[in-house]
C-alpha cells in the first residue's frame, strides 16, 4: 500500500506509518499514513521558520490566487473528498459532503480577505506627527486539530494564517490523516512555496509535545479537548507564545411551553444525535418547562426510533458510527454513570450490530436527569442527550448557565420575549433561537466563553484578531 506523506520543507517525506482505519467497517483500511517523529516537526518548524520572511512580504494576488484555486479544488472534488472524511470519520456522507464545502468556502472567504487587507491612519496627539496602525502576520504557526470536523476546523485554521502571511506547521488528529492530507496536497499543488505549509502526522504525545515545547512557534491555535487545551496553554505561556483554544462544550437546549413542537423536536434532534453526537457544538442538556415536558419526550423519543444507526457511507443512514473503540467506551461509560446516578433511560443506550464491524451506538435519551448529575455537567461527545425538566423560564435560564462551559445555547420558543431575554442574558459565545446548536456559517465569528475557549474568536473578519499582530508608527512630518 502506498503512503501518504508528511510535507515538510516542500518535500513527501516519511517511510514510519499506521494504519487509517473506518470506523464504520474495523475490515476497512482507507489508506497508510506518515507518522512523524519529534525530529520531523523540529524539521518542519525550521522550514516554516525560513519560509516566513519571504511569504510574511508575499502579494496579496499571491495569497488570494492560491487559496481561490485550493477553494475550487476542494469544491470540484466534494462528493470523493466527502467520500473519504465519511470513510475515516463515521460522519454520513450528506454531512460530509457538506463539510467538504464549507472548507471551500472557506478558502474562498479567505481568499477574498487577502485582497481586503487594511489598516488605519489617524492624527497623532501631538502636532505633526501621523500615525499608522498596521496588521503583521504573527510568524510560524501551529495548528493542532481534532478528529470530529476532518476538512472544516483545519480549512478555518490554515485559510486565515495563510491569508494574513503567516506558515504554518499542521499537526491533524491521529484519527483522520486522509482529509488532511487532501488538504495539504491541494494547497501544496496550487503553487504554495517551499515550507510555507508543513504537514506533520503522527501521535500528539510525540508530535504535538515537540510543537508544545518549540521556542520558534509564535502562535498556536487548537481546538480540541479541554485537557489537552490546558496543555497547550501552559506551555505557551513559557514560550510568550499567543495561543487560541477551542474545547469542550456542554450545550443547553431550552424547550418553552410556547414553543413549536415539530420546531423543538427537529432541533434537539439534529443538535443531540447527528454527526453522532461528536461536535463540541452539540446539544446534552435539554431544559424543557413542565406544561410540555410529557409532549416534547414523546415526541423525540417518536423522532428517535425513526433514525437509522449503520455504516456512513450507506444511504438511508442517518446517524453513524461513533469514531472508535475508546470513544465508544466514554459513551457507554457515562450510559452507567447516568444510571446510576438516577437519569431514567428513556430511548436507546445499546451497542449495536451492523453488516459491517464498526463502533455503532443507539441514540440514547435519558429522562429525570438534574444538572448535577455527571452526565450534565461532563461532555460526553457521544449521541447521548439528557433532558431536564424546569418550572418557568426563569429556571430554564438559570440551569442553562449553570455549566463551566459556554460555547452554544439554543431556545426553542414563540415568544419575542423570552427569545431576546435569552439572547441577551445566555452566557455563552453562540445563541441560536428555534435552530440546532451546531451547524454553524463559514463566514462569521465562532467560539465561547468559560471553559469553552480562550483568545479570539475563529472564522469570518474575526480570525484577523488572532493570526495577526498589531502595529502602531508614528512618523514626524
Ligand atoms: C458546527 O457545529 O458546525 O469541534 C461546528 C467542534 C466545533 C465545530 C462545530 N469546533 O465540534
Amino acid at each position: 500500500m502506498t503512503i501518504y506523506q508528511n510535507l515538510i520543507a516542500g518535500e513527501w517525506v516519511g517511510s514510519e506509518a499506521s494504519k487509517n482505519i473506518s470506523p464504520s467497517d474495523t475490515n476497512d483500511v482507507v489508506g497508510m499514513y506518515a507518522q512523524g517523529s519529534a525530529e520531523d516537526a523540529k524539521q518542519a518548524i525550521a522550514a516554516a521558520k525560513a519560509a516566513f520572511p519571504a511569504w510574511s512580504r508575499s502579494g496579496i494576488l499571491e495569497r488570494h490566487a492560491i487559496l481561490r484555486k485550493a477553494s475550487d479544488e476542494i469544491l470540484a472534488r466534494k462528493e470523493e473528498l466527502g467520500a473519504l472524511l465519511a470513510r475515516e470519520e463515521g460522519k454520513i456522507l450528506p454531512e460530509a459532503i457538506g463539510e467538504v464545502t464549507r472548507a471551500a468556502q472557506i478558502f474562498d472567504f479567505f481568499a477574498g480577505e487577502a485582497l481586503r487587507l487594511t489598516g488605519e491612519v489617524v492624527p497623532s496627539a501631538r502636532p505633526n506627527i501621523g500615525v499608522e496602525i498596521t496588521r503583521e502576520p504573527l510568524g510560524v504557526i501551529g495548528i493542532i486539530t481534532p478528529w470530529n470536523f476532518p476538512i472544516a476546523i483545519p480549512a478555518w485554521k490554515i485559510a486565515p494564517a495563510l491569508c494574513y502571511g503567516n506558515t504554518v506547521v499542521f499537526k491533524p488528529a491521529d484519527l483522520v490523516p486522509g482529509c488532511a492530507w487532501a488538504i495539504v496536497d491541494i494547497l501544496h499543488r496550487a503553487g504554495l512555496p517551499k515550507g510555507v505549509l508543513n504537514l506533520v502526522m503522527g501521535r500528539g504525545s510525540v508530535v504535538g509535545q515537540a510543537m508544545l515545547d518549540s521556542p520558534d512557534l509564535a502562535g498556536i491555535t487548537f481546538t480540541g479537548s479541554t485537557g489537552t487545551g490546558k496543555r497547550v496553554a501552559m506551555a505557551s505561556i513559557e514560550h510568550n507564545r499567543k495561543f487560541q483554544l477551542e474545547m469542550g462544550g456542554k450545550n443547553p437546549m431550552v424547550v418553552l411551553d410556547d414553543a413549536d413542537l415539530n420546531v423543538a423536536v427537529e432541533a434537539a434532534a439534529n443538535s443531540g444525535f447527528f454527526s453522532t453526537g461528536q461536535r463540541c457544538t452539540a446539544s446534552s442538556r435539554l431544559i424543557v418547562t413542565e406544561g410540555i415536558h410529557d409532549k416534547f419526550v414523546a415526541a423525540l423519543t417518536e423522532k428517535l426510533k425513526t433514525l437509522n444507526v449503520d455504516n456512513a457511507l450507506k444511504a438511508g443512514t442517518h446517524i453513524g458510527p461513533v469514531v472508535d473503540d475508546k470513544q465508544l467506551k466514554q459513551d457507554t461509560d457515562y450510559i452507567k454513570i447516568g444510571k446510576q446516578q438516577g437519569a431514567r433511560l428513556a430511548y436507546g443506550g445499546e451497542v449495536i450490530k451492523r453488516d459491517t464491524p464498526g463502533f455503532y451506538l443507539q441514540p440514547t435519551l435519558f429522562t429525570e436527569a438534574t444538572n448535577q448529575m455527571r452526565i450534565s455537567r461532563e461532555e460526553i461527545f457521544g449521541p447521548v442527550a439528557s433532558v431536564i425538566r424546569v418550572k418557568n423560564y426563569e429556571e430554564a435560564l438559570a440551569v442553562a448557565n449553570d455549566t463551566p462551559f459556554g460555547l452554544s445555547a439554543g431556545i426553542a420558543t414563540t415568544s419575542l420575549k423570552y427569545a431576546t431575554h435569552f439572547k441577551r442574558n445566555s452566557e455563552a459565545g453562540m445563541v441560536m433561537v428555534n435552530l440546532p446548536t451546531a451547524g454553524v456559517d463559514f463566514h462569521v465569528p465562532f467560539g465561547g466563553r468559560k471553559a469553552s475557549s480562550f483568545g479570539p474568536r475563529e472564522q469570518g473578519k474575526y480570525a484577523a484578531e488572532f493570526f495577526t499582530v498589531v502595529k502602531t508608527a508614528y512618523t514626524l512630518a
